[in-house]
């Protein structure tokens, strides 16, 4: 019955997609993939690039989330965990969770600092990774200098280069992030996303294992406004995610630093219920995300937050809390490069969503 029902509408969709900008051919490819008499539909891949009111509705994530949802029934045991009674395609905000599950990294709590050298792990470490842990607990944020090496990361920029030129991978709708290059290239995936030693930080950082969960790359300057990760990768319990930012080539003012404001890790979660979202039962705010930054400018103000950048050297790591404040600063030489990666890590055994737009996130396991 659903299959005839999208059978119906897919023409439709499609035309409505072409009409507002898509390249018919990628669409009717999308949408039309049929192998066997099954239907491969990815409205996350037309997502990608469309920027137009569709977005605002739930009901459109909810189909994608039905074609996807191979990648959400991992959320039938964990929903029974955490007593959520909710179907595992509909719409997720953090207000369905009526409290909050004390389930904290152990890096965030209280005597993290005293017990972190007391982890048989943790003398595995070089002293400088020991001392950046540290900073961790007290900041929010870890710098591991020279991490790639030259080679590495050239080669890691080769790879994006060629995988633009054949069209594997694109910008998306904000016209500066490539998402998921790591699926195209075993070189990103193997050497950067799933670097070994850098998931064996991750792992002792959080406590758990570490899923990987995307990988975006940059090549200008993000500009975006400060915000902490937590509003658009969100678990249940909070904070079980984790960045690990890469410059893949040196950075500077000119072509726009990553600012970020330590110790900001530590400030209750602020989630769409802490500003006027816009949010109704059947749409996201259309101006959500604006007002979610509107409010972390009042919260950085209220708390005097003291702003620091971080101009990284080319093959530098800068791994940053969930619940972070940062952003990309203004880039002061126009046209100017600044080619960079950051990689997301969820943790197992936890619910994961995006807060923004109400939607549970699509786990490959
Ligand atoms: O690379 C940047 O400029 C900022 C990236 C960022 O804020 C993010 O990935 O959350």
């Amino acid at each position: 019955m659903i299959f005839l029902g999208l059978n119906l509408v897919m023409p439709q969709i499609t035309t409505y997609f072409a009409k507002t900008g898509f390249d018919e051919t990628l669409v009717s490819a999308h949408f039309f993939n049929q192998s066997g008499g099954c239907f491969m539909i990815s409205l996350g891949k037309i997502f990608g690039k469309y920027t137009g009111i569709l977005r605002e509705f739930k009901a459109v994530y909810v189909i994608n989330n039905w074609l996807n949802r191979q990648q959400l029934h991992h959320n039938s045991r964990l929903y029974k965990k955490y007593g959520l009674r909710r179907n595992i395609l509909l719409p997720l905000g953090s207000h369905f969770f009526q409290h909050q599950a004390k389930d904290l990294p152990w890096l965030d709590q209280a005597n993290a600092l005293e017990h972190v050298q007391q982890r048989p792990e943790y003398q595995n470490f070089s002293p400088a990774i020991q001392q950046e842990l540290k900073r961790f607990v007290e900041d929010g944020y870890m710098i591991l200098e020279g991490f790639f090496d030259e080679n590495s990361v050239d080669q890691h920029n080769a790879e994006i280069d060629r995988l633009l030129k054949e069209k594997k991978v694109a910008f998306n709708y904000t016209g500066r992030k490539i998402m998921e290059a790591y699926k195209q290239s075993d070189y990103l995936n193997q050497h950067f996303f799933r670097n070994q030693e850098l998931l064996k930080l991750l792992n002792f950082i959080i406590g758990k294992k570490v899923i990987p969960f995307h990988t975006i790359n940059f090549y200008q300057g993000s500009e975006q406004r400060g915000h902490s990760d937590f509003i658009h990768m969100t678990t249940y319990p909070q904070g079980h995610l984790i960045a690990a930012w890469t410059a893949l080539e040196d950075v500077s003012p000119e072509n726009g630093t990553l600012f970020f404001y330590p110790g900001s890790h530590r400030l209750p979660y602020i989630t769409t219920r802490d500003y006027p979202s816009g949010n109704t039962r059947w749409r996201i705010g259309s101006e959500s995300n604006k007002r979610y930054e509107d409010k972390i400018e009042e919260v950085i103000r209220e708390n005097g937050l003291e702003k620091k950048v971080f101009q990284g050297k080319k093959g530098d790591v800068f791994i940053w809390h969930a619940n972070l404040i940062h952003g990309g600063s203004p880039i002061l030489k126009p046209g100017s490069s600044r080619k960079s990666m950051v990689a997301h890590y969820f943790t197992e055994g936890v619910i994961c969503y995006h807060e923004i737009s109400q939607r549970p996130a699509f786990i490959n396991k």
